[in-house]
This record gives structure tokens, sequence and C-alpha cells, in this order.
């Protein structure tokens, strides 16, 4: 896309296409990485207002200006929720800022990430520091590999897996089945949880419709969490929470979440609970799928 602006510089930017039916932009500084890996083509672009951007396969993945809500939402909810969390799984999350946060948790002795791409992992250990700083960490044991056939492998167990993955295409696909999630629920321990990456719920009805019910054989409880973007379309995102009984809302126990020094840019208490309040539009379109929490 080109156009000229005042500077007399070429105005590029970057858009994701969703659904063929909406675009959200970015004004693009430079190009930083540009590669094609055996999985996916994976840029990295400085933008003018959103700082650096991830892209695999034209899909947006992460922006420095906003990607600690994600990355708090997806590990301090089921972290704060679980009274002592020892050990996590995270399955893809190659640019670590899932990794970073869940690191966070002193409790948590073992921590494995296990991404498919080596090529997502380089460039943002290169381009996004800030994300990826967690990423030579010692608790952190990081293998490159697939994720499947990592929870098909795995014997030991999880007090949270983390699935940190991006859309179900390309090589994400697989971490949206019936036979993957059946896995996963075998790994966590009794109170242990399963967190989803689970899409727009103004856009992905349908794929939400298609995760829960794969979900659903396997867990005791599915609820759903929202947190909002600013840079995934629609702007609103969520989260699945599927356990064999442990209730984000019950319990959690505010107190945890007040360690000193611990300060988080999104993630409180009360916007822990509020995410789990569920606009009716959303839950009438998951009927029969999520389980309704005490708020
Ligand atoms: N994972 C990508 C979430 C889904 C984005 N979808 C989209 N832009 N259409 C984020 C990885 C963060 N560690």
């Amino acid at each position: 896309m080109t156009d000229e602006n005042n500077s007399g510089k070429l105005d590029l930017w970057v858009t994701e296409t969703h659904k063929n039916m909406v675009s959200l932009g970015f004004r693009v500084e430079r190009t930083l990485f540009s590669g094609t890996s055996a999985y996916q083509q994976v840029d990295v672009v400085e933008t003018a207002g959103h700082g650096t951007l991830l892209l695999n396969d034209g899909i947006v993945m992460v922006s420095e200006r906003d990607e600690f809500v994600y990355h708090e939402m997806i590990a301090h909810v089921p972290l704060f929720t679980i009274a002592e969390p020892r050990s996590v799984l995270i399955i893809g999350g190659g640019d670590g800022g899932t990794a970073r946060e869940v690191l966070r948790h002193k409790s948590v002795k073992r921590a494995v990430m296990v991404e498919i791409d080596q090529m997502v992992v380089d460039a943002c250990k290169k381009h996004m520091p800030s994300v990826s700083c967690a990423l030579d960490d010692p608790r952190l044991e990081l293998i490159i590999d697939d994720g499947v056939k990592y929870a098909q492998n795995c014997t030991e167990t999880f007090d949270a897996v983390l699935i940190d993955s991006t859309d179900p295409i390309g090589p994400a696909q697989p971490l949206f089945d019936r036979s993957f999630y059946k896995k996963i629920a075998g790994l966590l321990s009794e109170n242990g949880v399963m967190i989803s990456q689970s899409e727009s719920p103004f856009y992905d009805t349908e794929i939400q419709n298609s995760m829960f019910s794969n979900q659903r054989p396997f867990f005791e409880k599915i609820h759903m969490y929202t947190f909002s973007t600013l840079t995934y379309p629609g702007g609103l995102w969520s989260f699945g929470f599927a356990s064999n009984g442990l209730c984000p809302i019950r319990d959690f126990d505010p107190k945890r979440a007040a360690v000193p020094g611990m300060d988080m840019q999104y993630y409180n208490p009360a916007v822990h609970r509020a995410a789990f309040a569920l606009p009716g539009f959303v839950t009438r379109g998951l009927t029969g799928l999520i389980d309704p929490v005490p708020l």
C-alpha cells in the first residue's frame, strides 16, 4: 500500500484482513525481519504507533503497545486461581510474553514451553526483547517441537496448560482438535486448568462453538473470559478456562494477587472477576457449551 504523505516519505501500511470482511491496519516505519519458515511466513515490523509488531502468515500476533493485556490475562487468571501453581506447560507462545508472565509467579518451579517454529523465537529474541526476555530464564525449558507430538508423548502432569496459539489455520489447526484437548486433559493435575486462546466473540462464534464442543467431553467445567485488545480484529478477545471443577470465581482469593512488587498493567482482582461477565450475545452464541460462574 503506497501513498505520499506530507513528509514525502512513502506511507506504508500492514493490514490484517479477517474473514475477507474487515481489515485492521498499522502504519509501518520499517521492516525489521521477514522470513519463511517450514511452517509459515514470519514478519516483524516497526510501526508508527504500536511499537514492534509480529505477524505470522499476515495475522497479527503481538504488538509491543498492548501485548501486556493478552499475556497478563492468559497467565494470571489461571495462576492466581490455583492456590500454589508449581508447574506450567505453554503450548506455542514463541514470542515469550506468556512465559515472561508465568515466571513472575515464584511458586512456579517448572515451566515448559513447546513452540513449533524456531524462526518466531529467533525473530522475537532479536527484535522484541521486552516480550521475549524470559526465554533465556533457566526456570524455563524451551522445546522447539510440535505441541501435539509433545503432548502425545508427555508423561508428567501440570497445574496449568496454556495454549497460546494463533487462529485455527496453518500450523495451529491441530491445537483446536478434540484429540489434542483429550490429551491435555490427561496431563492436568487434579486442580489443573487448561487455558485456550479462543478468538473473537464478535467474529468467531463458529470457531468457538467447535473448539468448546471439542473440549466439552474431557472437562467438568468450561468457562470463558474476555479482554480488550488494540491489535486483533474487533477489539474484544477471549480465552477458554477448562477444568475439572476449579472455579475462577469461587476458588479465586484476591489476596493471592496482591504480591508486593508484582505490578500489572491490566490484570487485577476486579478485572479477573469482571472478565468472566459475558454479554448476552456471547453466551447465547455458545449455548450449552459454557458453564456460568457465580458473579
Ligand atoms: N496469539 C494470537 C492470538 C490470535 C490472533 N488472531 C488474529 N489476529 N486474528 C498471540 C500470541 C501471543 N503470545
